[in-house]
């Protein structure tokens, strides 16, 4: 699909881009203001109607112009890893897929901590095509499609230029499950704390994906995601010149749950070291 087909007047990146700003202008009116707080997995999970309003509105807007496509959101899928596996194995081999998190950084918008994102990727054969990140409180929008670039406010953006860890300002999060990833990204964090510049945790993949890509992180992993978390920003991070892999060096892919995103530059001392720290998984 190198040339993207204008369905109804309306290109994929288009439509993508029309439902993150659609979407996020109106979660935020709601900011302060949603009525039902529930717990997914955990008190650490939580969803609130603005989720799943959120939802429903991308996946209206998407299936009026492209009926025959798929859709994976976080919304759709019960809580879990393995639910969350399920789902994606279910559907990734459609020919147009769109994964969507309808608000990224839920607890960042139930406290009213204003860093949060609608997260919006078109995969095509398992591949992400176009991936979209909207900052609907300091209206960002940063936008990636295969093969021309990511931009943000229209500017094309870049990676930063670090080439140590010791130079390198990196972003993790602190996934709900107590078995393995909290475990792992703990003893990351203790490995890496005195190595780098500063540590930053502000509780949205896709907007650290996306930060990483404009240059504003050097580097952001992170332990048990959903493919709706990584999609968009991971096609962000690689227009910018930067690499997505797992913890272990393997290419990003769909499937990924425990990710390295960075400059590229540190990105083989950014994998030694939690090789070292036993924090690879
Ligand atoms: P969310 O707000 O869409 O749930 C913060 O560490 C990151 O982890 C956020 O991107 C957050 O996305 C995600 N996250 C929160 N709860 C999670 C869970 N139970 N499983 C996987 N990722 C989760
Ligand atoms: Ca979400």
């Amino acid at each position: 699909m190198s040339e993207q087909p204008a369905i109804g007047g309306k290109s994929f990146t288009a439509v993508a881009i029309n439902c993150a700003a659609k979407a996020g202008e109106w979660i935020k009116t709601k900011l302060g203001n949603y009525t039902s707080l529930s717990q997914k997995y955990s008190a650490q999970d939580l969803v609130t109607e603005v989720d799943k309003g959120s939802e429903k509105m991308i996946r209206n807007l998407i299936m009026t112009h492209f009926p025959d496509h798929s859709f994976l959101g976080e919304e759709g899928v019960e809580p879990g890893p393995e639910a969350s596996a399920k789902a994606l194995q279910g559907v990734r081999g459609a020919e147009y897929l769109w994964i969507v998190d309808p608000v990224d950084g839920t607890t960042n918008f139930v406290h009213g901590f204003p860093f949060f994102s609608v997260s919006i990727a078109l995969a095509h054969k398992g591949e992400v095509m176009v991936g979209v990140v909207y900052d609907p409180m300091r209206d960002e929008l940063f936008v990636a499609e295969k093969g021309k670039g990511a931009y943000v406010h229209g500017r094309r953006m870049s990676v930063s230029q670090e080439d140590t860890l010791r130079d390198s300002l990196i972003a993790t999060g602190f996934p709900p499950d107590e078995a393995f990833a909290r475990p792992m990204n703990l003893k990351g964090l203790q490995a890496l704390v005195p190595q780098v510049r500063n540590i930053r945790s502000s509780g949205s993949a896709a907007l650290h994906m996306a930060y990483v890509a404009a240059g504003r992180l050097s580097g952001f992993w992170e332990f048990g995601l959903n493919a709706w978390d990584l999609a968009a920003g991971a096609l962000l991070v690689k227009e910018s010149g930067g690499t997505v892999t797992d913890t272990l060096g393997n290419p990003y892919d769909l499937g990924i749950r425990n990710v390295v995103a960075s400059n590229g530059r540190i990105h083989d001392q950014f994998l030694g070291e939690l090789k070292k720290a036993d924090a690879a998984g």
